[in-house]
């Protein structure tokens, strides 16, 4: 069993978007609040303070005559803080201090699941998958879309059912043939965005009535609409995904939009 999520996976995984978003503007936070640490230590504190009152008065003579001198009242409070003084001419150089000890070994990584290290990571593990991430998804946007293994891709032109398949192998890629009703969802996707009709990578060209993949296996999944495909006309050999997401066998001839399908 794989123990890592590859690239695909993770960015595809919905709710580790908001994840990913969330712990993002949570270390931009982290990195622009100041600590109360930071606050203090360079901070001067400022105590605004009265000059001391006056000393009591002696008390008074005897026999009419001054008395002694009363006794020297209490200091008074500290006056105000003075202002700073110039500063003083930079000191000499200090020799190079030795080395640091090594610090501990770190903690063991997370096993099995890679959703705990990423909860559990620092803040460049964000960035690690972060901006990668970022890029997946700018990659596929608008005229993409992932889902689980497969990525579907629009060239976003529209060409005959030859044109198309010569345009997706160039790229290392089949034509759409989605093989259960996610990855149909997956094509129809892109469709609502194109609001047009696209073709699959499946024929009935070597026997009439029998759709297969370009591998030859017949179909293991199928949505046509409803009284198709009925191989109108006796030249309907290719298939069109309407932007509902329902088949019809149409002329390989026609033009429609391409999709691609990579397999990751
Ligand atoms: C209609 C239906 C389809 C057929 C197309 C051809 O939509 O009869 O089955 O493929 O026309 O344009
Ligand atoms: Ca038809």
């Amino acid at each position: 069993e794989r123990n890592f999520w590859t690239l695909k996976e993770f960015c595809n995984f919905p709710k580790m978007i908001h994840l990913i978003l969330f712990l993002f503007f949570l270390n931009l936070i982290h990195v622009t609040t100041p600590s109360k640490e930071k606050e203090s230590s360079g901070a001067c504190t400022l105590i605004v303070c009265e000059p001391g009152e006056r000393g009591l008065p002696g008390r008074d003579g005897i026999d009419g005559k001054q008395g002694p001198k009363g006794e020297k009242g209490d200091p008074g409070l500290p006056g105000k803080p003075g202002l700073p003084g110039k500063m003083g001419p930079p000191g000499p150089k200090g020799e190079k201090g030795p080395p640091g000890e090594q610090g501990p070994k770190g903690e063991d990584g997370a096993k099995g699941s890679p959703l705990p290290a990423i909860l559990s990571a620092e803040q460049t593990h964000i960035y690690v998958y972060y901006i990668p991430c970022v890029f997946f998804l700018v990659d596929l946007f608008p005229n993409g879309q992932a889902h689980g293994k497969k990525i579907y891709k629009t060239t976003g032109t529209e060409h005959s059912f030859d044109e198309a398949v010569d345009i997706c192998n160039k790229a290392g890629a089949i034509v759409a043939s989605p093989k259960s009703k996610a990855e149909n969802q997956a094509i129809q996707d892109i469709l609502s965005r194109y609001k047009k009709s696209a073709f699959l990578g499946m024929t009935d060209r070597k026997t009439e009535g029998k759709f297969v993949y370009q591998t030859g296996e017949p179909l293991v999944y199928s949505n046509w609409k409803s009284g198709e495909p009925n191989n109108k006309g006796g030249g309907e050999n290719c298939i069109e995904m309407v932007p509902s997401g329902k088949w019809n066998d149409m002329p390989c001839e026609e033009s429609f939009l391409t999709i691609c399908e990579f397999e990751v």
